[in-house]
């Protein structure tokens, strides 16, 4: 797949303002939030779009969610509740395409979505 701006940013090369890391995931502040509490879970090991996936990334699949939960305990919006988005290739809303998680929080989300 082609480099992205999530690449560099996994790689160190471009900076984010980071909430949470480990050796395989990242998680950081969306540049343009959607709400009071806008993350972005990445892994660092990049997969353009949920469909590229395969059963060897479920694993990483799973540490992607458990990251997002870990993030949002970290941002305070656990416990009030937050939304996780993941956005698959142009009609899904996909601007970026090494896969990622949104962790959307801090007000309250309308359902359903536009
Ligand atoms: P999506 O549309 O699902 O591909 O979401 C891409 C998100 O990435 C969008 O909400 C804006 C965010 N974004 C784009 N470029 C950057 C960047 O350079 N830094 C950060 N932190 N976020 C970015």
């Amino acid at each position: 797949m082609t480099d992205t701006i999530f690449g560099k940013i996994a790689r160190g090369e471009v900076p984010a303002d980071l909430v949470y890391e480990d050796d395989d995931v990242l998680v950081f502040r969306d540049l343009g939030p959607q709400a009071p509490v806008h993350l972005l879970v990445i892994p660092r090991r990049p997969i353009a779009t949920l469909n590229d996936a395969q059963p060897e990334d479920a694993e990483l699949l799973g540490q992607l969610l458990l990251a997002a939960a870990k993030a949002a305990r970290l941002t305070g919006i656990a416990e009030t509740g937050y939304r996780t988005v993941l956005n698959c290739n142009a009609a899904g809303g996909q601007a970026v395409f090494h896969l990622h998680l949104h962790v959307l929080g801090g007000r309250q989300m309308q359902w359903p979505p536009g």
